[in-house]
Formats: C-alpha cells, structure tokens, sequence
C-alpha cells in the first residue's frame, strides 16, 4: 500500500459528550505507553510493563502539576492486537464533560495529537486490520437507526461484503490472465473452445456483479431511509393513513376537504426500515392562497418522493385530475390505495391496468399489515422480509460496482466476436474492472479517498 503508516500518537475521548456513567478516552500510536506511563500512576510495574489486556487502576495526573485529575481505570493493548493495530490504551474515567476533557488535554500535554474524526478506524484501515466495506461497516453501525440496519452493518463489519469483492477480484484477474494468455497463440492454434470458456466465466462474473448490484435499494432505504409521500385529492383519507402508520394522531382528520394545508412530516420505523412520511395538501384548484401555497409543496415533497401512495375515493368515479396526476408519474414509484369502499366501489383495480393497488377501508378495517408489505415491496423493489439478508450495497459500491459492469460487458462483447484482433480490447476491458472493484475494498486508493471517507465519522471513533 503506498500510504505512508502513520507515526505519531492520537487520543480522543471516544464516548457522546453529556452526562453518563463513564467516558473513555483513547490513546493509540507509537508512543502510547511512554505517554501512558508519564500520566498514570498505578502500583508498579507501569502501563510499558503490563501484559495486553490489563485492566490497571490508578490515577490520571497532570504531567506538569502532578495534580490528580481522576480515578481511572487503563486497559492496555499491544500491537498488533488493538483495534487500530498499534500500542493503545483505554482509559475509562468519571462521566460528564470534566473528567475525560482534562485527561485529554494532559495526553496531549505529554505528546500525543488530538485524532481526527475516524482516525482510529482510518489507522485500523492502513494496519491493514480491516479493509475499507468493514471501515464503512462501522460507520453503518453507529447510524444505524433500527435493529434490521444495525444487523446488516454487523454482517459487513465481519466481511460478509469484502469477501464478496475480494472474490469477485479475484476471478477477475484470473480471467484477464488467461485472455493475455489467448493473446500469446500462434495464429490459428487456439481452440475455438478458449474464447467461449472465458466469455462464459465472465458473463458469471457479469451476473455476480448485477446480484450485487440488486442489493442496493435495500442498502439505500436502511441507510437513509425512504420518503414516502402520502398524495391525492382533498378529502380522501390521506391524513387518516397517516395517522395509521404513524400509530398516533399526527394530522387533523375531519371531513372538511382542505382540512391538511402543509405538508406533515413523521418518522417511522416500518418492519425495520427507516421511512420518512409525508402527508400533503390536496390536490385541486384551490380558491384560496394558502391552500394553493400547500399544493406547491406537495408538488415539491412529491419531486423528491422514493414512493408516492396515492389515495383515491373509490367510492366515486375517478376525477379528470386524478387520471393526469396518475398518468403524469412513474408506475414503479406509485402505490394506490382505493380507499372508501366501505361506501361502495366505484373503481377497482382492474380500472387502473399497470398500477399497483390495493382497495381498502382505513376508516372500518385498515389492512396495515397488507399496506405496509406493499410499500416496502415498492421501495425495495422485491418482497419486504428474508431475515437472512446479510448484504446490501452502498452508493459508493453501486457506483464501483457500475463501471466495473460496463467494463466486464464491453469484454465479453469482443470475445464473442470471435476475431483476434479483439482480444486484445477484450483484455484492457477485463483488466479496467479491476481498479473499480479494487477501490471498493480500500486497494490502491488515495488519500483523498480516505479523508472523504473518513470525515464522516465521529471523532474518538
Ligand atoms: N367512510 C369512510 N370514511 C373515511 C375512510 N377513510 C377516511 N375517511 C374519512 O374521510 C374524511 C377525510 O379524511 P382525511 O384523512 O382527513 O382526508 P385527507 O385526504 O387528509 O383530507 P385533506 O387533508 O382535506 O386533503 C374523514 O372524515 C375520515 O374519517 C374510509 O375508509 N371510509
Ligand atoms: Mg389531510
């Protein structure tokens, strides 16, 4: 790896600010225990002297002053057997914002640094204890906002993604390999049988990368959750179901059209996905301005939406601006719900071909386990559910793993061709998937691409 080890000493205080039982601050790099040893004063042998995973107690003094500035504990690590890979030590002090603020300032007062936000995981990365889907892995853990997230980032903390990759790599340069090799064949003497046989390992190389690829819409909506965008004409119990998903009573419910003027913001946790729903305005031309004001922003909420559920009265004929409002929106990104039937069903499913629809009565049996399965199938795109699910792709992988795709299908293309003179294109497309396939496990990348990367985190982290 061409970045340089770092060699100076970090610390941190690694817990949430605020009151709580205990903080920890951090010391990790190579002078971790002649700074340790200056700063805590425990019965002999010193912190240099302790086997890895002692547990000390003693006392955290300021260097200059020797004035004690808590009762600590200090737990000792030693290289390479630390998170970070390097000599380190934890030392656990009072909570609240006193104690752990002024052992770091005497850490830093005896030589070390003040670390950067991951700068602990981004030196994990560089000793090679882990690579970058696992550095990311960490990142995912501590945003994690619901037990399905957390799950998932634990899977790709134990590699369940990099092994993936690296696999995936792996065959890669095998393949290029024996294409370079084709090249090496007096004319004519290579069995046509050759070309086929690695054209057939790359389209499984192909479909391995699209599997990967199919991982991403449950990756995005666990990481950042999804908007959904609840949307229709006044009156038709938009406001209702939000009340219902949400299990309270967020928005006005009356039977006044215009009663919801503004749009209504509620976060959900929904069979452990993070949704964001959006009750609106609705829909019709509206005398009066702040209602008009409110269909602006629907209109707005609806541009930025990952789901519309459109709601219609079923119980009467649909409206010219209903059938435009459903004509003018992608199908993938509409869910309807044809409420209302209790009143009688005007429109059925069958009257909306290419949309899906449920019909439904929110007010008298609200099938919200039904809705909910719909929705997730929507923004994920597949059924909702499979606890077995232990992988699902990043942004930053999806786009990696996109380039590689190309490149891996421009390959194939020319080895089905049959001719010579495209073998030599065909190893240049193979081998260019390698650089962005590589980067998604940290190889060969920049700096830049860590700071990026790491600027993310929390410090201490
Ligand atoms: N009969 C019947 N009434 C319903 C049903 N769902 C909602 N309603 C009623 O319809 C009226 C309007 O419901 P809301 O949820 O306020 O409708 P909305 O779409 O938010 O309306 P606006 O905010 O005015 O656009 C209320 O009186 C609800 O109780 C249903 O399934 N059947
Ligand atoms: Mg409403």
């Amino acid at each position: 790896m061409a970045l340089p080890h770092p060699s100076d000493t970090i610390a941190a205080i690694a817990t949430a600010p605020g009151e709580g039982a205990i903080a920890i601050v951090r010391l990790s790099g190579p002078n971790t225990f002649a700074i340790a040893d200056r700063i805590f004063h425990c019965p002999a042998p010193p912190p240099s002297r302790r086997a890895p995973g002692t547990f000390l107690h003693g006392q955290v003094m300021a260097p200059a002053s020797g004035e004690v500035l808590d009762d600590a504990l200090l737990l000792v690590f030693r290289a390479p057997h630390s998170y970070t890979g390097e000599d380190s030590v934890e030392i656990q002090c009072h909570g609240g914002s006193q104690a752990a603020r002024r052992i770091l300032d005497g850490l830093i007062a005896t030589g070390a640094r003040q670390a950067e936000p991951g700068e602990f995981t981004k030196r994990a990365f560089l000793n090679g204890k882990i690579d970058l889907t696992q550095a990311e892995a960490v990142l995912d853990l501590i945003h994690a906002r619901s037990e399905r997230a957390a799950r998932l980032a634990t899977a790709q903390l134990e590699d369940a993604l990099g092994l993936r990759i690296r696999t995936l790599y792996d065959s890669i340069l095998a393949v290029s390999a024996d294409i370079e090799a084709m090249l090496d064949f007096p004319d004519d003497e290579l069995p046509q049988s050759v070309p086929e046989e690695v054209a057939r390992r790359l389209s499984s190389i192909s479909a391995e990368i699209q599997a990967l690829l199919d991982t991403w819409h449950e990756g995005h909506v666990l990481r950042e959750g999804a908007r959904v965008v609840i949307a229709g004409a006044p009156n038709v119990g938009k406001s209702t179901l939000l009340n219902l998903l949400a299990g309270r009573e967020r928005a006005i419910v009356s039977p006044h059209p215009g009663t919801t003027r503004d749009t209504i913001e509620e976060s959900i946790t929904l069979q452990g996905y993070p949704l964001q729903l959006v009750d609106t305005a609705g829909l019709r031309d509206a005398p009066c301005e702040i209602e008009q004001e409110g269909i602006r922003r629907t209109h707005r909420a609806l541009a930025e939406a990952d789901l519309c559920v459109c709601l219609i009265d079923a119980s009467r004929p649909l409206s010219a601006e209903e059938k435009s409002f459903l004509a003018a929106h992608d199908p993938q990104k509409i869910l309807v719900l044809l409420n209302k039937i209790d009143l009688g069903q005007e429109i059925r499913p069958e009257n909306l071909p290419g949309l899906d629809s449920i019909s439904v009565s929110l007010q008298k049996s609200p099938p919200m386990a039904q809705i909910g399965e719909k929705i997730l199938q929507k923004i994920l795109q597949k059924p909702a559910g499979g606890d077995q699910e232990t992988l699902a792709i990043s942004e930053r992988h999806k786009n990696a793993l996109l380039i590689a795709l190309d490149e891996i299908r421009m390959s194939i293309i020319r080895l089905k061709s049959g001719l010579e003179a495209d073998f030599l294109p065909a190893a240049t497309h193979a081998k260019a998937a390698l650089e962005p396939i590589g980067s998604i496990f940290g190889k060969n990348c920049t700096e830049e691409m860590l700071d990026i990367l790491f600027s993310r985190f929390c410090v201490g982290k």
